[in-house]
């Protein structure tokens, strides 16, 4: 399967989907919190001052759908300004959280139906269809989870979500902006060591799920700008050599052979207007931090 795969590539990786686990989520959560990562509390500041104008521009009677909703923190704050919302249908791979959410959203929102998805957000899950008839479809993708993919599966994913919104239909998107290397660089690897303990964190579930036994003191977090790709490369580096066995099989590591654990692309925002374009959307607004640090932008179909 996927996770084999991976490790028997030459360049060795695995898909960063696998962090988010009960634990991976919650050393995540305290990632957000980090002085060193501003992405989380960039989003959050520029959502809390333009949200007037972004309930506005998203329009009333939204079929809101949220690609990866976790908890649904971010989306209240939405909820709360949209004009006549029709639906809130959070996807999300977890049920315990969609469920969580979903019962605390319907007690805080009972004139808006909420339809939870329990879904890998990139297969092919169908969407439930509201109770009242009509809304536009609004697809809702914060924290820059776009950057983790590569630019062609980024391409058809949001032209995934434009057929599943339609004409007439819009996203509403958060993008982390190329910058000086020094903040990306110190945003991966933060003095706490708690993004280089979420990185190892992989193993240990790796250990737990699949029974692997990988030695986490055996690897090391190595996270770094590559400014020709544009992005944030995440490793993690075995430290000596060694083997590690998943079922029959065994993978050799040489000394300071790597395992790449994420992307994360940073964009200009033509850059990200030439992806979105040739995904079939248009972008009608971007809003910004002072520091142009963290976009949020809508893209209408
Ligand atoms: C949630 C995917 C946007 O790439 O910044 C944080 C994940 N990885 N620190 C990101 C992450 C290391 C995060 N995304």
């Amino acid at each position: 399967m996927e996770i084999l795969q991976g490790l028997q590539k030459p360049i060795k990786e695995l898909p960063s989907k696998y962090f988010y686990d009960e634990v991976g989520s919650q050393l995540f959560d305290r990632i957000t919190e980090l002085d060193e990562y501003y992405l989380t509390r960039t989003e959050l500041q520029i959502m809390q001052q333009q949200i007037g104008d972004i309930a506005a521009t998203l329009g009333p009677h939204c079929i809101l759908i949220e690609y990866g909703s976790g908890r649904s923190l971010k989306t209240r704050q939405l909820l709360d300004h949209l004009e006549q919302p029709v639906a809130y249908m959070p996807i999300d791979i977890s049920k315990e959280h969609l469920l969580q959410a979903s019962v605390e959203l319907s007690q805080s929102y009972p004139h808006i139906e909420i339809l939870p998805i329990c879904a890998d957000y990139t297969s092919n899950f169908t969407l439930p269809r509201p109770t009242q008839p009509g809304g536009r479809k609004v697809a809702y993708y914060p924290g820059s989870t776009i950057g983790n993919f590569d630019r062609e599966p980024a391409r058809k994913f949001l032209a995934q979500i434009a057929r599943t919104c339609g004409k007439g239909g819009g996203l509403l998107i958060g993008v982390d902006l190329k910058k000086d290397f020094s903040i990306l660089h110190r945003a991966y690897n933060d003095q706490a060591g708690i993004t280089a303990t979420f990185n190892l964190h992989l193993l240990e579930r790796l250990n737990s799920e699949l029974g692997t036994d990988f030695q986490l003191d055996q690897f090391g977090h190595y996270a770094f700008y590559n400014p020709g790709q544009g992005r944030i490369e995440m490793h993690l580096v075995s430290l000596s050599k060694q083997q590690v066995h998943l079922g029959k099989e065994q993978i050799a590591f040489h000394n300071y052979e790597s395992i790449w654990t994420e992307s994360s692309y940073k964009y200009t925002l033509d850059e990200f207007g030439q992806l979105a374009t040739s995904a079939g959307l248009h972008v009608e607004r971007i809003w910004l931090d002072p520091k142009e640090f963290f976009s949020i932008q809508y893209l209408s179909v």
